[in-house]
C-alpha cells in the first residue's frame, strides 16, 4: 500500500489552525486573569514545536562532507551561545525553554517591492526543505559539523523582489525582556543584529534554517528560524529572527558595536588573522581532543572566495 506522507508536519496542522492559536490565546488570557497561574498542567496543553520531526526533508547531495564526522546532537544542544539567555554555555539549554515559538511572525521590510509578514508556518512551505551538513566555526575557536534543515535564503529574497538600492540585508532577532534574562546585561546592545552584503545573502550556501538533526530547531539553537552562514564565524548566524530588512548602508551589527577593533562586518573564517582573544589558526572540534588546523573560509573557499576578490581580508575582518 502506498502511504502518502505530508512533506512537513507543522504544529498548526496537528490540530486545526484556529484551535491551535485559539487555545494558546485561551491559555494566555486565562493566565493573565490568574485562573491557571502556576499550574504545571499548563505546558501539557500547549503544542511544543521544538524537537518535532520534520518529515519529507531531502538530503542535498551537494552538501554532505563525506570526510567529516557529524557531531552528536547532544553536543549541538548543550554547548550554546545565545547571550539573550545568558553568557554561560549551559544557560541557554535551560533558560530558552521559556521561548514561545508559536505564533511567530517574521517581517520582511525595507528596500523591497513586496514587503511581507510571514507566519512561521508559511515559511516551511516557501521552498523544499533540505538537509545540509555544514562545518560550523565559532570565533572562540571551537567547531562542529551539523546537519541543518532549511533552504537557501535566496529563495525568500527572490520572492520579495529587492530594489536596486538594497545593498545589504539586516537580521533582527527577538529581544523579549520577559523571558530573556540576558537582556539585563550590557555585554551587547540589544536586539542582537547581524547583516550580510547582498551577494553573500544571495549565495546558495547561505541557509535560512528551520531545523537540525531532522527536527525543528531546539529553542536554545535559535528556534523557530535562524541563519547559518558556514564560511563565517558563528556569531554571523543570528538566532530567533523576527525581522529581515533590506538596506542601502552596511548594518551596524551587535558585535561590531560592542568591539569595533575585535569584530568586523565580514567575519569570514580566516586562520591568518587572529582575534584579539583567540588565535584563529587552529580550532577544537567538539567531541575531539587536541586541535585541528582551521581552514580559510572554513573550507568553503572554492564557493565563496570570488566574492572577496580584490578585498584586503586583513583589513576587512
Ligand atoms: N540572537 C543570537 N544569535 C546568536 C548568538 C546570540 O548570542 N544571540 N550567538 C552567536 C554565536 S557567538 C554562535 S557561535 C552561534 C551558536 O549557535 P549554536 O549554539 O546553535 O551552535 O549562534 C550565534 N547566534
Ligand atoms: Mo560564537
Amino acid at each position: 500500500m502506498l502511504i502518502r506522507r505530508p512533506d512537513v508536519i507543522l504544529p498548526s496542522e496537528i490540530t486545526d489552525a484556529s484551535l491551535f492559536h485559539g487555545r494558546r490565546d485561551w491559555i494566555r488570557n486565562a493566565s493573565a486573569m490568574g485562573l491557571i497561574a502556576g499550574l504545571p498542567v499548563l505546558s501539557a496543553c500547549s503544542v511544543e514545536a521544538q524537537g518535532m520531526k520534520l518529515a519529507g526533508v531531502k538530503p542535498n547531495p551537494q552538501y554532505v562532507l563525506p570526510d567529516e564526522k557529524i557531531n552528536k546532537a547532544e553536543d549541538f544542544k548543550n554547548y550554546c551561545n545565545f547571550y539573550e539567555f545568558g553568557t554561560d554555555k549551559s544557560e541557554p539549554p535551560v533558560l530558552a525553554k521559556a521561548l514561545k515559538t508559536r505564533p511567530w511572525t517574521i517581517t520582511i521590510e525595507g528596500e523591497v517591492n513586496k514587503p511581507k509578514v510571514f507566519d512561521i508556518d508559511e515559511l516551511y512551505k516557501l521552498a523544499p526543505l533540505e538537509e545540509r551538513v555544514y562545518r560550523f566555526r565559532c570565533v572562540e575557536a571551537w567547531s562542529m559539523v551539523v546537519p541543518w534543515v532549511g533552504f537557501s535564503l535566496a529563495e525568500l529574497i527572490k520572492r520579495v523582489e529587492p530594489r536596486g538600492n538594497a545593498k545589504y540585508v539586516e537580521f533582527v532577532t527577538l529581544a523579549d525582556k520577559a523571558i530573556m534574562p540576558g537582556l539585563r546585561s550590557s555585554v551587547l546592545d540589544w536586539p542582537y543584529v547581524e547583516g550580510l552584503r547582498m551577494d553573500e545573502a544571495m549565495h546558495p550556501l547561505t541557509l535560512l534554517t528551520l531545523g537540525a538533526y531532522g527536527e525543528m530547531l531546539p529553542n536554545q539553537n535559535g528556534a523557530p528560524v535562524r541563519m547559518v552562514v558556514p564560511w563565517k564565524y558563528g556569531f554571523k548566524s543570528g538566532k530567533s529572527i523576527v525581522k529581515i530588512r533590506f538596506v542601502e548602508k552596511e548594518p551596524r551589527t551587535a558585535w561590531v558595536k560592542s568591539g569595533p577593533s575585535e569584530y568586523g562586518f565580514y567575519s569570514n573564517v580566516n586562520p591568518n588573522v587572529d582575534h584579539a582573544r583567540w588565535s584563529q589558526a587552529t580550532e577544537r572540534r567538539l567531541g575531539e581532543f587536541g586541535k585541528r588546523r582551521s581552514l580559510m573560509f572554513n573550507g568553503y573557499g572554492e564557493q565563496v572566495a570570488s566574492m572577496y576578490a580584490g578585498m584586503d581580508l586583513k583589513k576587512f575582518i
